[in-house]
């Protein structure tokens, strides 16, 4: 590995060339005639958007590192879809809120700072590699954040909740690390 390379891989990582999967529980089945994103809480506009509403929002592309707490990293994948940004602002997120809670189907949640979902490369993919997501990587669409650890990257997205408290998701719960900052290695604890 080069010099240049080795400063993309965060402490405890090794790089794969393949895209593990990785989730709890079954790869659910998604209609999307029936299908919907809905945005509350802590907003002045709740959405609910159709697949076709989704699909006609602006579209962004992002070229950058993936790492998962079981210690894989994979450089330079290739996600589109829409920005968190564009939601923020469609959305009118209001002064309170401070986090933001992924809700995935199945129940699966994850939570982040609204510090950290208010970054150019977060997005709610819909693209990999230029073709529809796989069912197994979250079709129809995930939440994309790469500045933490893949679990904070909800597949099979179904909503965001905006809230002015924390809450620990699924595996927060379990004992995941709040943050899951790659770069400082926060894989358990608080
Ligand atoms: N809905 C949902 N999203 C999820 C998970 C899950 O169990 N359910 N697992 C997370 C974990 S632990 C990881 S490492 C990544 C794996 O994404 P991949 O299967 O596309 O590599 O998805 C994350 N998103
Ligand atoms: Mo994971």
């Amino acid at each position: 590995m080069d010099a240049d390379t080795a400063r993309r891989v965060p402490p405890g990582q090794y790089l794969t060339e393949k895209f593990p999967v990785l989730h709890y529980g079954t790869v659910p089945r998604v209609d999307l005639a029936t299908w919907d994103l809905r945005v509350w809480g802590e907003v002045d506009a709740p959405l609910t958007l159709t697949w076709d509403q989704f699909r006609a929002l602006p579209r962004e592309r992002v070229l950058t590192d993936i790492h998962c707490v079981t210690r894989w990293s994979k450089l330079d994948t290739e996600w589109e879809g829409v920005a968190a940004r564009t939601i923020l602002e469609l959305a009118g997120v209001r002064p309170g809120a401070t986090h933001v809670i992924e809700h995935a189907e199945q129940g699966y949640t994850t939570n982040i700072p609204l510090a950290v979902f208010d970054d150019a490369d977060v997005l709610l993919a819909d693209t990999y590699d230029g073709r529809p997501l796989e069912p197994d990587h979250g079709y129809p669409l995930r939440l994309f954040v790469p500045k933490r650890y893949f679990w904070k990257s909800a597949k099979w997205l179904r909503g965001l909740e905006f809230v002015a408290a924390d809450r620990p998701g699924f595996w927060e719960r379990y004992g995941y690390h709040n943050d899951g900052d790659p770069w400082k290695e926060e894989r358990f604890g608080d």
